[in-house]
């Protein structure tokens, strides 16, 4: 791809856009940055692209900027059917996003897993079952490196294990994942998306430059996924929790979870004998948590790692903060940090991962969610927390069957889950919304939670 003396557009002026401008400006290219918030909230990065040379536009997306330029490059978070965007497309302007770019300069083979929920955790496991099989490897992606820094790096990696949202997917073109890992699908983002099937087609597009020789690793115990099997032209491998599978499949990881203990996934591989990998291990919770192993575990095999290095990284891996988070155990009350369970799917997957009575704190900024779903976990859930700009909405859909009280800011909601609960019971934030009401993302929030927690422990002293 041609990018010297290019005019390039780069919108949205967060990590991804400030990396795609560093690595036009190293190749030459006129770039103009644009950024729809004022100035004066971006803080030193205005002035440092200044001194790049780079033209910078704030407060607007205007139209002039875009319909002069050679190509242009959206961040993640600016919807990419933006008036002005699609005024460009008409003109026959290309509109990437920095997935697209960073990819046509990349030789290296990559994995790319997109899922509504759990992208991060087995993004980050199956970066590790390769390191434990003595690969270098890249990890980034939406976990919060861009794809980009690394084409702009002179280091090589064996394997580059991307993690990819659906904002990403919507901008890609020929972008072309070796390995294409999808993990589940439910409702989110529907204050982006006009409706569901928008949002499947958008995770659908992973795998649309896959070729035959490519493989595809479907989880489908989940319907969407399993309906959307049919369409992927590269091989497919699943995950999922039935036997009745044949010869002539590609290849399949079978979890068998029984209830007593000892989870374990049996592995067929085409041409190769069947093995187990033992799951006994494996410290985090749930069964949406054996799903994400058992498709790390497929796609780790077909990247070449060993079973000793997967087995290793399964046995090591503690999980990450903010999800499932234990924070402290007070008076026999556990409280438990699940910040990044951003939608009611997620949110329903961590009250499931427990036995003792919840004291669950809900809300922030509603993304067009329905949270009737959460109905059926009334006897589990003892009182209901709320809190944020959602808190009215999952009033009125849960009221009578969930006891609810109102909270006006975390330290207060926290509060009010101490004074409910009692010895053997859990207060869990999963709050089943985006955390942009009151919090720059879902860590600072739940950065919030555990000092509220921190602050009452240190009251008990
Ligand atoms: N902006 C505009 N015009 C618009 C909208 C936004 O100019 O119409 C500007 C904003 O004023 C802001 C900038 O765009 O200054 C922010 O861009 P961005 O939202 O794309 O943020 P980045 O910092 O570049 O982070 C993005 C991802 N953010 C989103 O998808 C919202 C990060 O994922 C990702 O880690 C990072 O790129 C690196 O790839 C975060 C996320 O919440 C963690 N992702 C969602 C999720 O996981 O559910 C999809």
């Amino acid at each position: 791809m041609e990018i010297s003396e290019k005019k390039i557009v780069v919108v949205g002026l967060g990590v991804t856009g400030i990396a795609v401008s560093k690595f036009l400006a190293k190749r030459n290219a006129h770039i103009t940055a644009i950024d729809s918030a004022p100035e004066s909230t971006l803080g030193d990065v205005p002035q440092w692209l200044k001194k790049l040379g780079i033209r910078t536009e704030f407060g607007s997306h205007s139209h002039q900027p875009f319909q002069d330029a050679d190509l242009i490059v959206v961040s993640p978070g600016v919807p990419h059917e933006l008036p002005v965007l699609n005024q460009a497309r008409k003109m026959g302007i290309p509109v990437i996003g920095e997935i697209e770019l960073a990819s046509r300069f990349i030789l290296e083979p990559m994995i790319a897993v997109s899922g509504t929920n759990g992208k991060t955790t087995t993004t980050t496991l199956l970066g590790e079952m390769l390191k434990e099989s003595g690969f270098s490897v890249f990890v980034g992606g939406n976990i919060g490196n861009p794809l980009i820094t690394y084409a702009d790096d002179h280091k090589k990696a064996d394997w580059l294990v991307v993690e990819l949202s659906s904002f990403q997917l919507d901008t890609i073109d020929q972008f072309r994942p070796q390995i294409a890992v999808l993990l589940n699908i439910s409702k989110d983002h529907m204050d982006r998306y006009p409706d569901f099937k928008t949002y499947v087609n958008s995770k659908r597009r992973l795998f649309e430059n896959q070729l035959p020789e490519d493989v595809a690793v479907l989880n489908i115990i989940d319907p969407v996924i399993r309906d959307m099997s049919r369409s992927v032209r590269s091989k497919p491998l699943w995950v999922s929790s039935e036997t009745g599978y044949s010869q002539n499949d590609h290849g399949y990881a079978i979890i068998d979870y029984p209830e007593v203990q000892s989870p374990s996934v049996s592995i067929y591989l085409k041409n190769e004998v069947p093995f187990r990998i033992d799951l006994k291990k494996f410290s985090l919770p749930g069964f949406h948590n054996l799903q994400n192993a058992a498709a790390a575990c497929l796609s780790a095999l077909s990247a070449g790692a060993s079973k000793e290095g997967i087995q290793n990284a399964l046995q090591n891996f503690k999980g990450l903060p903010h999800r499932l988070e234990k924070v402290a155990t007070l008076k026999g009350i556990d409280f438990v940090n699940d910040s990044k369970a951003t939608n009611v799917d997620a949110a329903i997957k961590a009250i499931e991962t427990f036995d003792t009575p919840l004291i669950l704190i809900l809300g922030g900024r509603d993304k067009g969610n329905d949270f009737s779903p959460l109905k059926h976990q009334y006897k589990k859930v003892k009182l209901l927390v709320l809190l944020g700009e959602a808190a009215q909405t999952i009033y009125d859909t849960l009221e009578g069957l969930i006891p609810c009280q109102w909270a006006t800011d975390m330290d207060d909601a926290v509060l009010k889950a101490y004074k409910a609960a009692g010895p053997n019971e859990t207060v869990l934030l999963a709050p089943a919304c985006a955390s942009f009401d009151k919090y720059k993302s879902y860590k600072d929030r739940g950065e919030h939670f555990k000092r509220a927690v921190h602050r009452i422990a240190s009251g008990l002293q």
